[in-house]
């Protein structure tokens, strides 16, 4: 347990540049978590949280489904963009307005002015689930950022470069912070540590991130 997690941050912390192009916005969403995490949860009664299959054969230890115009989507055939959920034939839910407000009022601090989000991936964590080292390149125009959000339970982020060998950085997400990736950190490889046992005030026992991203 971290005896710091329910404080606010210092005031030099909340916005920290930690690549070029990256910046941790830290806490940035930890007053609108009660309507965002009510979002989240409506998106899933209409498209439910599932295990996708990835291309090389494997289950997904992360649950995931989207809202937007677009829903990523991964099976043996490969990852892609998709308008309709597989899983029920519809389109993905539309996004709700607090995500549009926080990803763009968050973009906008990052210094990306004119971001507006189309789709938004959402991955939910139970105590176990890891993401592998990747790159996110399926987005047609990787001049625009992605805005991740965390909620619930603290996690490791690796973060690398564009090169998968390099050596990568690792910092702790924690509920209500917000990490814009643009510029030069866009191809960056990234992943997410086995999540550790824990129990969240509001979330339980499982974090949840948000991607918001101009997909198509
Ligand atoms: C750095 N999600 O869904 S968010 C993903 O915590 C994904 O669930 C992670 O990676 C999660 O694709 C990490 C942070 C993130 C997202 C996209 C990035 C970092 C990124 C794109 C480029 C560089
Ligand atoms: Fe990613």
């Amino acid at each position: 347990m971290d005896l710091f997690d329910d404080l606010p941050p210092p005031p030099e912390a909340a916005h920290t540049p930690i690549a070029p192009g990256a910046v941790l916005l830290r806490g940035f969403a930890r007053e609108g978590d009660a309507a965002l995490l009510q979002a989240v949860e409506a998106v899933i009664a209409q498209a439910p949280l599932r295990h996708m299959q990835t291309p090389g054969g494997y289950t997904m230890s992360v649950a995931t489904t989207s809202c937007g115009q677009l829903g990523w989507v991964s099976d043996p055939h490969g990852y892609r963009y998709a308008a309709h959920d597989p899983h029920t034939g519809q389109p993905w839910p539309a996004l709700p307005a607090c995500f549009v407000e926080l990803a763009e009022s968050a973009a906008a601090q990052a210094g990306y002015a004119d971001f507006v989000p189309n789709a938004c991936l959402i991955n939910q964590y139970a105590p176990g689930a890891k993401l592998s080292l990747h790159q996110d390149k399926d987005e047609r125009d990787l001049r625009a950022p992605i805005v991740s959000l965390s909620l619930g339970l603290p996690a490791v982020f690796l973060f690398g470069t564009p090169n998968r060998k390099d050596r990568t950085q690792r910092h702790r997400l924690v509920h209500g912070d917000v990490v814009v990736w643009g510029g030069p950190s866009r191809l960056a490889y990234h992943g997410v540590m086995p999540l550790v046992e824990g129990e969240h005030g509001l979330l339980l026992r499982r974090r949840v991130n948000l991607t918001f991203r101009r997909a198509g």
